[in-house]
């Protein structure tokens, strides 16, 4: 001890009385209750027993960790979504399963298009966005009228929230085809990752999650014998909507050398996630299809992707042809803004959903469509010409 704090016990005393108070109130603020929700909240999981029966999993909080609670639930019954941060829950109808969602979709000209591009869990930036341009309510219903929503895949991985995400998809297209518009959503890479077993990018809150519901492994509460599961397998890889060619990562020159059309490409994909390619052909497809030349991985519109053969504008004019399509709208490779590539021909979309360091402002971008006008719109709710 020195000599100057001997002169001031009562001082002394004070700080350190002060200190503990303060460590108390921290200790209790890191173990109110919401913060404990936090770090193992997760939405419901819904599977389908073998009696055709529906079985709602969710997580309940205990000190040991999260307990599993089942509950008995029918097509047509409503399920709670619980909030995020500051976003409301939500409730949502369990419909029966959907046959394979339309590859091909023709919508009025003039009908407004708004495309996000890779979500990866960031739920409450997606809401940000989607309430901000007016997408939906501040209660997250439909308000997009006649308008379509297109998702362009890589809903899972990384960030906190994709079950969250996944179930709003799955009740806006229902608001939406209410409204006369739509919602649609294809796959991208992330989803194959995760439907296929492969868990080394999911967010580490869902291993907890696959724990506390006693699966062995997390892609089993995707499987296709679970709501969201079987809805996944039923959405196509490669949409055309109107003159636009919608899909995760692009169209490499060997699919359009394969002749491949929309219907083998989404056939192969959705065959590889359900595992019942029946001939060896399929089976090569398959492969093809979810390999890095497939419409889920390459990045060949880009520069500097050594991994992947660059298409060039012919290449990109021979795809247009292909499809029959006058634009290609692709997520994936991430851009610092959305860009136009080959004079248009491209829009690379992927703008990635965070949060800047600096500001702490929610950062990501999406293209609205109006006709043959292209917006870029921020998630202050800004539209801009894209030029
Ligand atoms: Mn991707």
């Amino acid at each position: 001890m020195n000599c100057r704090s001997r002169k001031q016990p009562a001082r002394q005393l004070l700080a350190l009385a002060w200190t503990i108070l303060a460590l108390i109130a921290c200790d209790a603020l890191a173990r109110t209750p919401t913060q404990q929700q936090l770090a193992l909240a997760d939405s419901p999981y819904v599977l389908r027993t073998r009696g055709g029966s529906l079985q709602e999993w969710t997580i309940e909080e205990t000190p040991s960790g999260g307990a599993k609670r089942v509950r008995d639930v029918k097509e047509g019954a409503e399920i709670d979504i619980p909030g995020v941060g500051d976003i409301p829950s939500f409730r949502v109808k369990l419909r029966s399963p959907a046959p394979a969602d339309p590859f091909v979709v023709d919508v009025p000209v003039h009908t407004p298009l708004f495309v996000v591009a890779d979500t990866h869990g960031e739920y409450e930036i997606l809401v940000e966005l989607l309430q901000k341009q007016r997408i939906v309510d501040s209660a997250l219903r439909w308000s997009f009228r006649k308008g379509h929503l297109v998702f362009l895949g890589d809903v899972f991985d990384r960030g906190p929230n994709h079950t969250e995400i996944l179930w709003l998809i799955y009740r806006l297209e229902a608001q939406a085809a209410k409204d006369g518009g739509g919602v649609h959503l294809v796959l991208g890479n992330h989803e194959t990752i995760v439907l296929g077993g492969d868990l080394r990018y999911l967010n580490e809150k869902y291993l907890r999650s696959a724990r506390a519901l006693g699966v062995d492994s997390y892609s089993e509460l995707f499987g296709s014998e679970t709501v969201l599961g079987q809805w996944l397998r039923a959405k196509p890889a490669v949409l055309k909507l109107n003159d636009l060619l919608c899909l995760h990562g692009g169209i490499s020159p060997a699919v359009v050398e394969r002749r491949l059309t929309l219907e083998q490409l989404n056939a192969s994909i959705r065959s590889a996630l359900s595992n019942d390619a029946s001939s060896d052909q399929d089976r090569e497809r398959s492969a093809f299809a979810m390999g890095r030349l497939g419409p889920l991985w390459y990045r060949g519109y880009f520069p500097d992707q050594p991994d992947f053969p660059t298409a060039t504008t012919d290449d990109v004019d021979r795809t247009l042809e292909h499809f029959d399509v006058k634009r290609i709208l692709v997520g994936h490779t991430i851009v610092p803004t959305v860009t136009k590539l080959y004079d248009g021909r491209v829009i690379a979309v992927q703008v990635y959903p965070r949060r800047d360091e600096q500001t702490k402002r929610a950062v990501i971008e999406a293209v609205r469509i109006e006709g043959t006008r292209l917006l870029r719109a921020t998630i202050d709710g800004r539209r801009e010409p894209l030029n």
